[in-house]
């Protein structure tokens, strides 16, 4: 069970919104899963096929990567939100996956105002990468940052294109002039003819789904249904607030849902945060509370720490209680879920990161993440060996797991709701 109270009664508010309070991989698509069953409609807002949600219900393990995570639960409709940004092939391949486990896809719908991500957007962000040299991002190469910045371009084609053969010839057209001088060095540039005639063959599969976004949600809110929006990667992954340029090119803090949904900040009633009780990050940019040493390592084996998306390995720290305070703050959260505690188990001692300091030992906030010079102050405390996986209530935790939590929550600001001590959907304790 997932319980807490957030600011705002749900009268009049009908959205409530869940986001990773770190680099991604904090667990969303799981919790999501869990709560999903309270609400009539589960969105996407942000992101596109660069995140990985996995979710495990008994035998059956799914990687979602644009489908959002409520969709093993029945009932739910899915919403896949306009700010969001989506390859259709990708979105078929998902669809096809789903339809094959028996699950009913008529459930998904497809906002018009989402973006398409077409494969030369792929192309771009690899051979950016390159260009970028030792300063590579580290992306998922995807092309998520090439169709958003086509996108804010003005030079994008979105899904409520799709049904117009000729607007998808012409932006095509447009967009590939524009972005021409970019493909030197591209093995092959991408041919016009090529890219309309398998998106129109692709669009005739995801057409179907495709709704006017803002009136589909809103008439759903106003006949009484709640929305749970889903978060995809984490905070400290958000285009203005995270740690920029190594950043994502979407916003995945809270604020990110109204412009990715197009609701207005009074329809959000509370906001759950989700972290894990260490921290990763995949690709590459500054990660103050990173462990390089055997603890990293463990951490990481313990935690089976690998892209869902790209099978990249994760680099792996101990909790920031500095980046989750600044979390809490950019996200208005109202509680936090804390994943995978039971990966601690058996850590003689375990740290968390209280603090930041320049080179000199000022201490620092934030701001200071991408000093080269950051050093940390750590705050070590004692481990357990029990095996977490039976406990149900926060308070049967063993006495230093409990007293870890509560420190976190303390240092956070932010009261802990609950906290997953294994991998089962049932794993959670309250
Ligand atoms: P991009 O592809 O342009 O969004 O990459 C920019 C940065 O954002 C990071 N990013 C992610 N970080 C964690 N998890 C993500 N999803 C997958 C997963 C990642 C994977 O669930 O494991 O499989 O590798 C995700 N998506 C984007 C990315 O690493 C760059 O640092
Ligand atoms: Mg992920």
């Amino acid at each position: 069970m997932i319980a807490w109270t957030p600011h705002r009664d749900g009268e009049r508010a009908p959205v409530d919104i869940v986001v990773g309070i770190q680099w991604g991989d904090e667990g969303k698509g799981r919790v999501v899963d869990l709560l999903a069953r309270d609400y009539g409609i589960v969105a996407r807002f942000g992101g596109g096929d660069n995140a990985g949600h996995s979710i495990e219900v008994g035998e059956t393990k799914l990687a979602l990567h644009v489908v959002p995570s409520g969709v093993l639960v029945a009932g739910t409709r899915l919403f896949i939100g306009g700010g969001t940004v989506g390859s259709l092939r990708g979105l078929v391949d998902e669809l096809d996956m789903l339809a094959k486990l028996g699950v009913d896809v008529g459930r998904i719908s497809v906002s018009d105002r989402a973006h398409v991500v077409f494969p030369y957007h792929a192309t771009l962000d690899r051979l950016s990468e390159k260009q970028r040299g030792g300063a590579a991002i580290g992306t998922t190469g995807r092309g998520i940052g090439p169709a958003y910045t086509d996108r804010v371009a003005r030079i994008g084609v979105t899904f409520g294109d799709l049904a117009k053969p000729e607007a998808v010839a012409s932006k095509v057209r447009q967009a590939l002039l524009a972005r021409a001088p970019l493909f030197v060095g591209a093995e092959e540039l991408p041919r016009e003819e090529d890219v309309v005639s398998e998106t129109l063959a692709l669009a005739k599969r995801i057409v179907p789904h495709v709704v006017p976004g803002v009136a589909w949600l809103h008439e759903a809110m106003e006949r009484g249904e709640r929305v749970l929006a889903e978060g995809a990667q984490g905070t400290m992954l958000d285009v203005t607030y995270g740690t920029y340029p190594f950043v994502t090119s979407s916003h995945t803090v809270a604020g990110g849902a109204c412009t990715g949904l197009g609701i207005g900040p009074t329809s959000i009633r509370g906001v759950l945060g989700v972290a894990k009780a260490y921290c990763t990050r995949v690709g590459a940019g500054p990660f103050p509370s990173e462990l390089l040493d055997e603890r990293g390592e463990r951490l990481r084996a313990q935690g089976r720490e690998f892209g869902v998306t790209t099978g990249r390995s994760r680099r792996c720290g101990w909790y920031d209680a500095v980046a989750a305070r600044y979390a809490a703050r950019l996200n208005g959260l109202d509680g936090l879920v804390l994943t995978k505690l039971d990966v601690l188990s058996g850590f003689e001692r375990i740290g968390i990161v209280t603090g930041y300091r320049r080179a000199d030992g000022t201490p620092c906030g934030v701001e200071g993440i991408g000093d080269p010079d950051l050093q940390v102050d750590v705050e070590e405390h004692p481990g357990w060996n029990e095996d977490l996986r039976d406990v149900r209530r926060i308070a049967g935790l063993p006495a230093n797991a409990r007293a870890f939590v509560e420190r976190l929550a303390a240092l956070t600001g932010v009261p802990v709701v609950a906290v997953s001590v294994g991998p089962e959907r049932s794993a959670l304790a309250h």
